[in-house]
């Protein structure tokens, strides 16, 4: 398994089940990372970072990855680090 240098971050809220996904999968790998709280209140961020609003959103600097969809950020958590 390839471990990340530095540390993704996610941006996501408890209450999204797509972003539940994303943190377990990032749990099943023990890959740490940095939860940016993304609510209703906090979508500019997400905007600036990934040019949409949904969440959960995937940011690897590892790689210079933006990703929004909860199943392509499984998919790229499996590839790149499973
Ligand atoms: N297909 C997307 C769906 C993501 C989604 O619908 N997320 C909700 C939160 S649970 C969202 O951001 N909705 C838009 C909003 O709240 O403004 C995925 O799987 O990631």
């Amino acid at each position: 398994m390839t471990e990340p240098d530095e540390m993704l971050e996610v941006y996501q809220f408890e209450g999204c089940p797509y972003c539940s996904k994303v943190r377990k999968k990032l749990s099943q790998l023990g890959i740490d990372f940095i939860a940016r709280q993304a609510d209703k209140q906090e979508r500019t961020r997400v905007k600036e970072v990934s040019g949409q609003r949904n969440v959960p959103v995937l940011k690897d600097p590892n790689t210079d990855t933006v990703m929004p969809e909860s199943d392509d950020i499984v998919d790229y958590l499996e590839e790149q680090y499973g």
